[in-house]
């Protein structure tokens, strides 16, 4: 990224972030196990599943939001389609009688990539309150 970019970055701006390892993920330059692709999203098996089912939606955009407290109104169309999109994963998953949505914001919500990222767990019993 060139020098604005990263200036942005530092400024926190909801736009501008340097690359993250999904963004190699949407461009499939390094493999994962798609569940679910349009045009606008992409849904792929985490890597250290914390259930049986975990999957994480992702928006395509580039340089797009890094987490959820960044969003601003332009972006509830793109929220919107992710919630759903974890719908249809949960039903493509076969965990429809009980399945989990989570977003982690910020570090102390343990937030590791900031390229915003819903998880759909489930095909397990889940407990509340989560850790
Ligand atoms: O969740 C970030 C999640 O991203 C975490 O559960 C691991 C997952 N992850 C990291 N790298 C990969 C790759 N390469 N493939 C699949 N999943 C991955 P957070 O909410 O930020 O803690």
């Amino acid at each position: 990224v060139d020098e604005e970019t990263y200036a942005k970055t530092a400024a926190g701006s909801s736009e501008t972030r340097g690359p993250t390892i999904f963004d190699k993920i949407i461009s499939k330059e390094i493999p994962s196990s798609i569940v679910y692709e349009d045009e606008k999203v992409l849904a792929f098996r985490d890597i250290n599943p914390q259930a049986p089912v975990h999957v994480l939606v992702i928006p395509k955009l580039r340089n797009g939001l890094t987490q959820l407290g960044k969003a601003e109104t332009r972006h509830a169309e793109i929220l919107g389609h992710l919630l759903y999109v974890a719908k249809l994963v949960a039903e493509k998953e076969g965990i429809t009688d009980g399945f989990r949505v989570v977003i982690n914001n910020g570090p102390t919500a343990c937030q590791s990539v900031y390229h915003l990222h819903l998880h759909v767990l489930g095909g397990r019993q889940m407990k509340w309150p989560p850790g």
